[in-house]
């Protein structure tokens, strides 16, 4: 499969899932909710996530029986990431940005991608709160609302708007170099933004209102829909190391325009290093400390 055709239902069956399903986020983002914990405090599901997950699950079987799913609430279920194949693959996350939906702030959205022969071919992300419907073909450009996006050219940092999440130094292991690449992009740039939803912040930078996305430890389902929003309008994703970007093992560097990469990269590297130098330090200060002080 994958004639232009075939994309086409493809696309006009998800797209109204999308917006029938995306009702339960609207009604319900006001009230209160059920929390689950996964991994962490500041991992949460609610039962919505799980429903919508779903209903979108269902409908698509249903249409398209021979199709694959990589979905968030599943994999949680089974802990097992499946191998993306070429196979036509529905790449979803039922809700993106399950912290700001739980506390009523309004970035919160459904993001569904497809990709055929392990290519991203649908990109759509819909946050019904603030009626923003970012969509994506490969090839036919992205829109936001029917309207064609375009990135920032904005080619350097200190001009630059950067978005990462900091709601992962909340996590031990990974909060040093965190909050050192923060520090990094503290001292360069306009202004730091941290929204919550990876899949909204990487829409925001397809539609040039910020000019960089950065975050490890995301899944494919965060991703894989703004990524093709974001290279659909013109911008740039690559690993954090500068090497080519893998949607199954996604560490997010987007940005408006390739231009800025390179020193992207280097300031990254820089702040990592900066930050096992302050660690050897620290190990030094606490293997030095015999508590008589
Ligand atoms: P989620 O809302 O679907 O959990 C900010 O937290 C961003 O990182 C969100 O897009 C969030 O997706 C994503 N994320 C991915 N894994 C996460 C995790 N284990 N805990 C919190 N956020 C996570
Ligand atoms: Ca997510």
């Amino acid at each position: 499969m994958a004639t232009q055709k075939e994309l086409d239902h493809c696309y006009d069956f998800v797209m109204k899932l999308t917006i029938e399903s995306a009702k339960i986020i609207r009604d319900a983002i006001q009230g209160g909710k059920n929390i689950e914990t996964k991994d962490g405090d500041w991992d949460l599901v609610t039962e919505y996530d799980k429903k919508i997950e779903e209903i979108l699950i269902d409908g698509l079987v249903k249409e398209f029986p021979t199709h694959k799913f990589i979905g968030e609430e599943t994999v949680s279920k089974t802990h097992v990431l499946p191998k993306l194949t070429d196979a036509p693959t529905w790449i979803i996350d039922p809700i993106d940005g399950t912290t700001n939906f739980v506390h009523s702030f309004p970035h919160a959205c459904i993001s569904i991608a497809l990709a055929v022969n392990r290519e991203l071919e649908i990109g759509i992300v819909y946050n019904p709160v603030l009626e923003q419907m970012f969509t994506a073909r490969r090839g036919r450009g992205a829109y936001l609302n029917g309207k064609p996006i375009k990135t920032s050219d904005v080619k350097e940092l200190r001009h630059s708007l950067i978005c990462l999440e900091a709601s992962y130094a909340t996590i031990e292991e990974t909060r040093d170099i965190i909050l050192g690449r923060l520090e990094a992009f503290v001292t360069l740039a306009h202004g730091i933004r941290t929204l919550g939803s990876a899949a909204l912040t990487l829409c925001y930078v397809a539609m040039g209102a910020a000019e960089v996305y950065h975050t490890d430890n995301l899944y494919p389902w965060d991703v894989a829909a703004g990524v093709l929003l974001i290279r659909e309008a013109g911008g740039h994703v690559v690993d954090t190391s500068g090497d080519d970007f893998d949607l199954m093992k996604p560490r997010v560097l987007a940005m408006g325009n390739k231009k800025l990469a390179p020193e992207l990269v280097k300031l990254i590297k820089l702040a990592d290093i900066k930050t096992h130098r302050r660690r050897g330090s620290d190990k030094n200060t606490f293997n030095n400390y015999n508590g008589s002080t």
